[in-house]
């Protein structure tokens, strides 16, 4: 419970050097929280409305002085005497604005407000974000997914996919997986470089380099992984979100970066097939078809699901009505989750609660637009989400959420274990695959 004395906000700058609005909430106790918001480039189409100004003048009208000012005006206004839980709150914001899309205050200026509300309270009691979001004995910390070959809207390069993760789910803590993926960058950057491709990084930290086909990502991945002396596979899996929205064109996949080539959703099933057949190490496919491509993904399940975690991004948009339809549809197995998409904290919470009662696993995500707040760090071991990707292993605003998960393990210690190959044991069992 917390006693709202004063919203307060401000447009600030996020990691692609446009405006994200900023919000602290000061409690009656004189407890702060202070929130960031992230924003994305390949954006879903049902996400919770961003709101932008819209005028050309100021950031090409990427400005969030309108979302300013709905925080300093109308929700300081209904909210200052405000006193409740996290519930209570995020409820009053939603009834608030009005809308299903959340589009009249803006799921920034919302998710401001409801994450700075969340660090408040957690200030309160003098506990961790994590725990006072979920109070458990015992936590679970997240395999992470490090994008480090960056493609599709994230890079001016001629790769279709947008990322190529390693997740080093054999590692025996988070603090080893982080080295084990600062390694592998490093042994990528060489191979690189001794191959003659740029070493310049993308969007969220990853190389961009011009390569020949969307193959190539594959064969320098794997051997960047056995150059730092890990198995593919095995100490390492690879995990792809191709983000396939961006290149389908309401009827084929258009490879416009590549090959120029069009494939029906058949032919993209078929290519993904072709994929695990070839490269065992990829455990993880994220929006492997587009959101628009219900019947595709229905039939990408029935196909793969077995063999391989489908993530629904774009698809889902970590919104449970939505994500509801999948389930009774059979779409995906996995759901990717970014408070962003929905705009509250309690809502992001449901919607992972209802991925773990139906048996969906769980990836808490960044924005490719990034500030250094970390709250998803302590979102993810709060709810035991298993896996979290957060870019990769370089720059702050990446780096930001991975070195709050070192400090979240040091600070539990025997309290809590590292998720490890079990997250993706239905499709790889452990024994089996170990040997
Ligand atoms: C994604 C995300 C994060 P964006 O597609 O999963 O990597 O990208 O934030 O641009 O939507
Ligand atoms: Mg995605």
């Amino acid at each position: 419970m917390g006693k709202i004395k004063k919203l307060d906000a401000m447009e600030i700058l996020d990691s692609r050097g446009n405006p994200t609005i900023q919000v602290m909430v000061e409690l009656a106790s004189r407890a702060v929280g202070v929130a960031k918001v992230p924003s994305g480039a390949s954006t879903g189409k049902r996400e919770a409305v961003e709101l932008r100004d819209g005028d050309t003048k100021r950031y090409g009208g990427k400005g969030v002085r309108k979302a300013v000012e709905n925080v300093v005006g109308e929700l300081q206004q209904a909210l200052a005497g405000f006193e409740g839980d996290q519930t209570a709150l995020d409820s009053k914001l939603i009834a608030l604005d009005g809308t299903p899309n959340k589009g009249r205050l803006g799921a920034n200026a919302l998710l401001g407000v409801s994450v700075g509300f969340a660090k408040a309270c957690a200030a309160e009691e003098r506990v961790p974000l994590y725990r006072h979001l979920v109070s458990r004995e015992t936590y679970l910390l997240p395999v992470p997914g490090f994008n480090v070959l960056n493609g599709g809207r994230h890079a001016d390069n001629n790769v279709d996919f947008q990322e190529f993760m390693i997740a080093p789910a054999g590692a025996v803590n988070f603090a080893e997986a982080l080295r084990a993926a600062s390694e592998i960058f490093h042994s990528l950057k060489s191979i690189l470089r001794s191959k003659g491709y740029e070493t310049s990084v993308g969007d969220e930290g990853g190389f961009a380099p011009r390569l020949k086909s969307n193959e190539e990502a594959m064969e320098v991945l794997r051997a960047a992984i056995e150059k730092a002396g890990y198995q593919p596979g095995k100490d390492i899996a690879v995990n792809l979100d191709p983000a396939a929205s961006e290149f389908y064109d309401g009827n084929a996949y258009v490879f416009d970066k590549s090959d120029h080539t069009k494939r029906t959703s058949e032919a993209m099933i078929a290519l993904w097939e072709g994929w695990l057949n070839r490269y065992p190490e990829i455990y993880s496919l994220e929006d492997g078809l587009a959101e628009d491509d219900w019947k595709g993904w229905e039939k990408m399940t029935e196909r793969l699901g077995g063999r391989v975690q489908l993530v629904g991004d774009d698809i889902f948009v970590t919104n449970t009505q939505i994500f509801q339809e999948g389930i009774r549809k059979r779409v995906a197995n996995s759901i990717l989750i970014k408070l962003n998409q929905i705009g509250t904290v309690t809502e992001t919470l449901a919607c992972m609660e209802l991925a773990r009662r139906n048996g969906y696993t769980t990836v808490v995500s960044h924005r490719s637009g990034e500030t250094d707040d970390s709250t998803i760090a302590d979102l993810a071991v709060a709810a035991g989400a298993g896996q979290i990707k957060s870019g990769s292993a370089c720059r702050g605003e990446r780096i930001a959420k991975y070195n709050r998960l070192l400090e979240i393990e040091k600070e539990l210690g025997s309290s809590s274990h590292y998720a490890g190959r079990t997250v993706y044991e239905r499709w790889r069992p452990i024994a089996a695959s170990a040997s």
